[in-house]
């Protein structure tokens, strides 16, 4: 499966006159109003969000799993719908695989379609959350901080094992995730798992290659309920300060209590160089891994305007990895990964068009109403039309949604796969 781009300009063709209007309309608003538009427009289209292999089939909940039709049923195929994801959206060039999911039976096969369909391998990500096959030690009460030093090297082990797999295909950073936790008060000892999670972390910082990142991710409960040992963005913090500069934390933005500030720690971590990666997704209670921006979407616009801030101000941060972290139980995973592709860009979008130097002034005059107002404004900005800009002058669709339905994308891939097909992963 494989989206030309002459069907593509085919599609947009219907829509050309009507998004050229909105387009010159807002463009000519947005430059009476001190903006760059161009400048606007190049930020977004070189703004690429890594699709998860994992997230290209129909996820589950505790109770059950309704598979979609057509899902892809090897790597070569996951792919092949981030090739299709990119060719609409032009967004989405990058793939996170996550290991053992993902291992590739030929490297030069897998990296030969992946330079083909314009994508790159982002972070990969290792699995101590589940046993796999003829594995000898189990990860039931921990991996990485596990009380027995059998399981932690095991989970070391796979951690630099992932790393290997992920040097042979170009990709920069490893994404560390852990379930360890407890579900019960007493089962573990605070200190004695901090300690074991902190020594194991550093073992495998110490085989990362020096161009590469460790991204750690933190998460406040779930799979176990009473306490997780990386629950908070300062565990990550402080983790990641123990292992070295190359050490970073990772923001999931449904890894939160609710209400939870983010956009705040957003900047604490920016402000100290150790912001390393982003995972989107929206939530209501919790990790609920919803489509971005379907719940909070002004919560996400605060959180790019911080994110702007720190990669236009503070050149200490790193570059940040960009990744849709979400699952989807009722809606064509494919197209759900478009409406988030979408929400993003329009977040980043409205966060571009905040006048900084008009808030700076009206900060520093104390006019909190006026400060308000020059956020807000930026936010009701209907953006849609920069972001169909961007997309078009990179060959994408002026509207994916619909260009993926009109191209039938989904009835060719279950022609193709079958409709049994079943993605593998959760
Ligand atoms: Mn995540």
């Amino acid at each position: 499966m494989r989206i030309e781009k002459k069907q593509i300009e085919e599609v947009n063709k219907r829509d050309l006159k009507s998004h050229q209007d909105h387009y010159n309309f807002l463009g000519a608003q947005l430059t009476n109003q001190g903006h760059e538009v161009d400048e606007v427009v190049k930020k977004l289209s070189q703004f690429q969000v890594a699709i998860p292999s994992w997230a290209l089939g129909a996820g589950g909940t505790r109770f059950a799993r309704f598979s979609y039709y057509g899902e892809p049923s090897t790597l070569g195929q996951k792919l092949e719908d981030v090739g299709v994801l990119h060719a609409l959206t032009k967004t989405a060039g990058a793939v996170s695989l996550h290991i053992p999911w993902d291992v590739p039976e030929d490297y030069k096969a897998i990296s030969e379609l992946a330079s083909s369909l314009d994508i790159t391998f982002d972070a990969v990500n290792s699995n101590t959350f589940q046993d796999q096959l003829n594995q000898k030690e189990s990860y039931k009460y921990g991996s990485l901080g596990d009380r027995s030093s059998v399981v932690r090297e095991q989970a070391t082990a796979h951690n630099i094992d992932v790393i290997n797999i992920g040097k042979k295909l170009g990709s920069k950073a490893l994404t560390v995730w852990l379930a360890d936790g407890a579900s019960f008060p007493g089962q573990n000892n605070f200190q004695e798992s901090l300690g074991n999670t902190e020594s194991s972390l550093k073992k495998i910082y110490a085989s990362l290659p020096q161009d590469w990142k460790m991204l750690i991710e933190y998460k406040p409960y779930e799979p176990n309920f009473y306490s997780t040992i990386i629950q908070d963005w300062g565990t990550s913090f402080m983790l990641a300060n123990a292992c070295g500069e190359r050490a970073t934390t990772l923001v999931d933005l449904g890894h939160h209590l609710p209400n939870t500030n983010i956009e705040q720690i957003v900047a604490t971590l920016m402000y100290k160089g150790k912001l390393g990666g982003f995972h989107f997704n929206d939530s209501k209670y919790g990790d609920d891994d919803l489509t971005v921006g379907s719940i909070k979407p002004y919560a996400l616009f605060l959180i790019f305007n911080e994110l702007v801030y720190g990669m236009e101000n503070n050149p200490k941060n790193p570059e940040l990895s960009w990744m849709i972290d979400a699952s989807h139980n009722l809606k064509d995973p494919l197209e759900d990964l478009i409406q988030s592709l979408d929400a993003i860009q329009e977040a980043y979008a409205k966060a571009l068009l905040i006048d900084q130097k008009m808030l700076k002034e009206a900060q520093k005059d104390n006019d909190v109403t006026l400060c308000q107002e020059i956020l807000q404004r930026a936010y009701r900005t209907d953006v849609r039309p920069l972001i169909a800009e961007a997309r078009l002058i990179q060959g994408g669709a002026i509207n994916p949604i619909k260009a993926y339905r009109n191209l039938g994308i989904r009835q060719n891939l279950i022609n193709e796969r079958g409709a049994n097909s079943k993605a593998s992963g959760l």
